[in-house]
């Protein structure tokens, strides 16, 4: 295959609710949307959902447009590829700016799937036809405020619960929200805030009595050790997110026990192949997974629900209907969840129409190959 064109759309949309972790808080979101065009007039599309900040991640929008304009357009355009893996190959000296690869990544998987006329999640091996989702709630200004923010995600359907817990804000959200739900899948993610000092891990051990699916990323991303301390003394599974941006992270996870539930982000992993890979592995071990969100918009969501089709995926992921973050997607029809449960589109590609008028409309930044320089604003 051959790439004729190649856009960057930078585009802004407003959170519904706006979401506070550990480390930042958002009330909107600025994503690259990836659009490649093949010699055959077909397009694919992919999304570069890096936070604005390098607070979750090292990268952020400004490094993802800089890395994509002067290293990804051109080895992409360049390119003579038949799957997405070869493709890949032409930026395989580039370290780590996972994220950006990843948006690019997804484009090539999408126009891949479409020339074959295949769904994404059929192109990736996906199994489901249906996929459960689950639902993260950052942290809220009371417990109060929170409670509610649980009743209404149980109320729509959602099949688990992740809370987003920091120092001063862990077992009394968590033990609250136990009390009121002694059933539900709960799980909390503190997006590495704690030191795996002594002190902090006995602390943390107290966290076994709210009967947690997982305790997500407790410890900084290159912990590992740390990780593997706490895990050896808690009941609850340990679940790594951050720590996990290569195959390599998720061999030296499985080699020192140091967490045994897997977040695969598509994003944080450089994009859908690696994802791919880092399930057939962890599932070749025994390890759950689940697919975490970075409040894709309905591009990378789509991308999202494909992969989670695939068998591993026993767990809920990230991929709640757009209508829990966006007023307006820039995907048609959007994501919709019925009961917590998503349906895997069959159509080819990712299985929505692009909703051009909207992108255009809440563009930042626009890169289009064909107009060259003069495209930038
Ligand atoms: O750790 O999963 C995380 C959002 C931004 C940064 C980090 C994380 C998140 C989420 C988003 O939890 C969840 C979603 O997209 O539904
Ligand atoms: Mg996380």
């Amino acid at each position: 295959m051959k790439i004729t064109r190649i856009q960057l759309h930078e585009v802004r949309l407003p959170l519904v609710h706006s979401f506070q972790t550990s480390s930042h808080r958002k009330s909107s979101l600025d994503h690259i949307l990836v659009e490649l065009t093949d010699d055959a007039g077909r397009t694919g599309w992919g999304e570069i959902a890096s936070p604005a900040d390098p607070f979750y991640c090292p990268e952020t929008t400004d490094t993802a447009w800089l890395i994509s304009e002067h290293y990804l357009v051109t080895r992409a355009l360049d390119a003579d590829w038949t799957t997405p893996a070869e493709l890949e190959t032409s930026w395989a000296k580039i370290r780590g700016h996972e994220f950006t690869k990843a948006g690019f990544v997804g484009a090539a998987w999408d126009l891949w799937a479409k020339a074959e006329g295949v769904s994404l999640a059929s192109a990736l091996g996906g199994t489901r036809h249906e996929v459960r989702a689950g639902v993260s709630l950052g942290i809220e200004p009371t417990v109060d405020a929170l409670l509610a923010q649980v009743e209404k995600q149980l109320a729509a359907g959602y099949h688990r619960i992740k809370l987003k817990i920091a120092p001063g804000w862990d077992l009394e959200p968590v033990h609250a929200v136990r009390s009121a739900h002694p059933d539900i899948d709960l799980h909390v993610d503190a997006n590495g805030a704690y030191t795996s000092d002594d002190q902090t891990i006995d602390y943390l051990l107290s966290l076994d009595a709210a009967h947690l699916t997982m305790i997500e990323q407790p410890f900084a991303p290159r912990d590992f050790v740390g990780h593997s301390r706490l895990q050896q003394r808690l009941q609850t599974p340990v679940c790594l997110d951050e720590s996990v941006v290569s195959l390599d992270d998720l061999q030296t996870m499985i080699a020192l026990d140091a967490g045994r539930v897997l977040n695969i982000k598509v994003s944080r992993m450089g994009g859908l192949t690696v994802a791919k890979a880092a399930h057939d592995l962890a599932t070749e071990h025994g390890i759950p997974v689940w697919c975490g969100g970075m409040h894709e918009f309905g591009v990378g969501r789509a991308a999202n629900v494909a992969i989670s089709s695939l068998p591993g995926f026993t767990l809920p992921s990230d991929v709640s209907g757009s209508d829990k973050y966006y007023a307006r997607d820039v995907i048609m029809p959007p994501v919709v969840a019925h009961d917590g449960t998503v349906t895997v589109p069959s159509t080819p590609g990712i299985g929505h129409e692009i909703d051009v008028e909207w992108v255009a409309e809440n563009r930042l930044r626009h890169l289009d190959t064909d107009l060259a320089e003069s495209a930038q604003h």
